[in-house]
């Protein structure tokens, strides 16, 4: 074999390999949803999600701090005054899982919840 040929087939490899990464990495591209919390509630309040599909719940506060904790989830979030942070995470059981703000923010704090729905 000439050293051209062998030159050749290493690009080729090296291209499909970059190519099927960049398709696996779109296939598991997370779901994005925008959530805003507002004295003293969640917007919106409930969600849908799919049971094993990746999502980033990206959490904007529009006045104080504020967080979210899906205790049975394991999941918490917490985000500054008029901030935006994001948590990654699959929801891998069904069912309702309901968050509450894991900030205290004010006399209406203990109402502040947001429901998940996971579904198959
Ligand atoms: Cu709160």
């Amino acid at each position: 074999m000439n050293r051209k040929y062998i030159q050749l087939v290493l690009m080729a490899t090296a291209l499909a390999t970059g190519l099927s990464c960049q398709i696996a990495r779109a296939d598991a591209a997370p779901q994005r949803i925008e959530v805003t919390a507002k004295r003293f509630a969640f917007e919106p309040g409930q969600i849908t999600l799919k049971k094993g599909q990746p999502v980033v719940l990206v959490l904007k506060s529009a006045d104080v701090p504020h967080g979210i904790r899906f205790r049975d989830l394991n999941v918490e979030v917490k985000v500054g005054a008029h901030g935006t942070s994001e948590v990654h995470f699959t929801p891998e059981k069904t069912g309702d899982f309901v968050g509450h703000c894991s900030v205290f923010c004010g006399s209406g704090h203990g109402e502040m919840v947001l429901t998940l729905h996971v579904v198959e």
